[in-house]
């Protein structure tokens, strides 16, 4: 939906025009998986798709949340009552960054929101982070706030850490936060220093697909939280803050220094790694390379199958049948356990390899998947 009927949409249901219309984009992420909670390196970008929000404000401490993409009508949310962990709806994304902001000292008196997403949920895609960052965005802007775009992703994640109650990392935010057209951004967690990465996919002659399996994912389920648990006691264990400071070239003695502890040893050793394969996509796009990252986005994949273990059926077949269909390389992008895979391509394979991808899953009896080209696309932005 554009930013005019959103605005019409708005109009129809609170009596007035909105004050703004602002969007925030969902992301893949292309390499660096699992290494944001670990102060690691990501390198996601964002994605076409996007949550665009019409806002208002009020003064009477009231929150009025409207979705294009829920059934149901205007919820009514009283500011002083939103606590942690009482929603378990949609509403919850938005009114957990009211909540933050104003833990945070920020004077936020009420709002009439309305949203419409494009971005597919449950997908690996961020689709949450949108819903926030989206909000955030208005909020700051409405409220002359001034805060920075790394700060905003900061209260977004605390609102999905805290209020919504994910254990999650900086990743997600920041991408839809802090991206812009064109380019991967490499992030460095630990300072949220950031660098544009130019990754223009097309005039390489290249495509990069997203194959979301339709195996619904959600971060608030245990399985994320024991991973991130263990990686946390694999540093306590090594002595050290974040499994960031294990070097690349001391893993073997650091693996060692570990034991029998078997679950840990493999969670430290795909977070080590993983850091170096971002380092090196960097180095080979740096270069000019885009071909040569094939191989350390399946690596990759291997290690979150394998090492991480949070990969499933439905996303192995995409990888396993991409590369055997010609694809450069592919991977499971984003939190796990369903949701996406990533394919590499040159564009004139993008036909046989989609096909290959549909004809695998008929055969597996598995949902059929959707298929896209992921454009790497702009972050958070006014519209209106
Ligand atoms: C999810 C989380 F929200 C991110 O913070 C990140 O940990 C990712 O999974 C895995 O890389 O998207």
């Amino acid at each position: 939906m554009g930013a005019q009927q959103v605005a019409e949409r708005f109009a129809e249901l609170y009596g007035a025009e909105p004050e703004g219309v602002w969007a925030a984009p969902g992301r893949v992420n292309l390499i660096g998986e699992h290494t944001d909670y670990n102060d690691g390196f990501v390198m996601p970008f964002a994605l076409p798709h996007q949550a665009v929000a019409a806002v208002s404000r009020r003064d009477d401490g009231v929150l009025r949340l409207h979705s294009e993409d829920v059934e149901g009508g205007v919820v009514e949310l009283r500011l002083d009552a939103l606590a942690p962990q009482t929603d378990r709806e949609w509403t919850a994304y938005p009114a957990g960054v009211v909540w933050a902001l104003r833990e945070a000292g920020h004077e936020v008196t009420g709002a009439d929101v309305h949203l419409s997403s494009t971005v597919p949920t449950g997908a690996g895609l961020s689709s949450s982070a949108a819903l926030e960052v989206v909000i955030a965005l208005a909020l700051n802007d409405l409220y002359d706030l001034g805060l920075q775009r790394w700060k905003l992703a900061r209260l977004c994640q605390r609102a999905e850490n805290v209020y919504v109650g994910a254990p999650t990392g900086i990743m997600d935010q920041t991408a839809s936060a802090c991206c812009e057209q064109g380019h991967a951004l490499f992030l460095d967690t630990r300072d949220l220093s950031q660098q544009q990465i130019p990754f223009d996919l097309v005039a390489e002659g290249l495509r990069l697909l997203v194959v979301d399996t339709q195996v619904k994912h959600a971060h608030s389920g245990g399985e994320y939280g024991k991973r991130r648990a263990g990686c946390e006691k694999g540093a306590a264990l090594l002595g050290v803050d974040a499994l960031r400071d294990i070097p690349y070239d001391g893993l073997d003695a650091a693996l060692a220094r570990l034991g029998d502890e078997e679950e840990v040893i493999r969670l430290v050793r795909h977070v080590v790694t993983e850091d170096e394969r971002v380092e090196r996509t960097v180095a080979l796009l740096r270069a000019g390379d885009i071909r040569a990252i094939g191989p350390v986005l399946t690596e990759g994949h291997a290690s979150l199958r394998d090492d991480f273990r949070i990969s499933c059926p439905e996303l192995d077949l995409v990888v396993d049948t991409a590369l055997a269909a010609g694809a450069l390389g592919a991977r499971m992008t984003g939190g796990g356990f369903g949701g996406s895979a990533i394919v590499l391509a040159e564009a004139a394979d993008v036909d046989t390899l989609t096909k290959a991808v549909e004809e695998a899953f008929a055969a597996a009896d598995f949902k059929t998947p959707r298929v896209f080209e992921a454009v790497p696309s702009a972050g958070a932005r006014r519209l209106v």
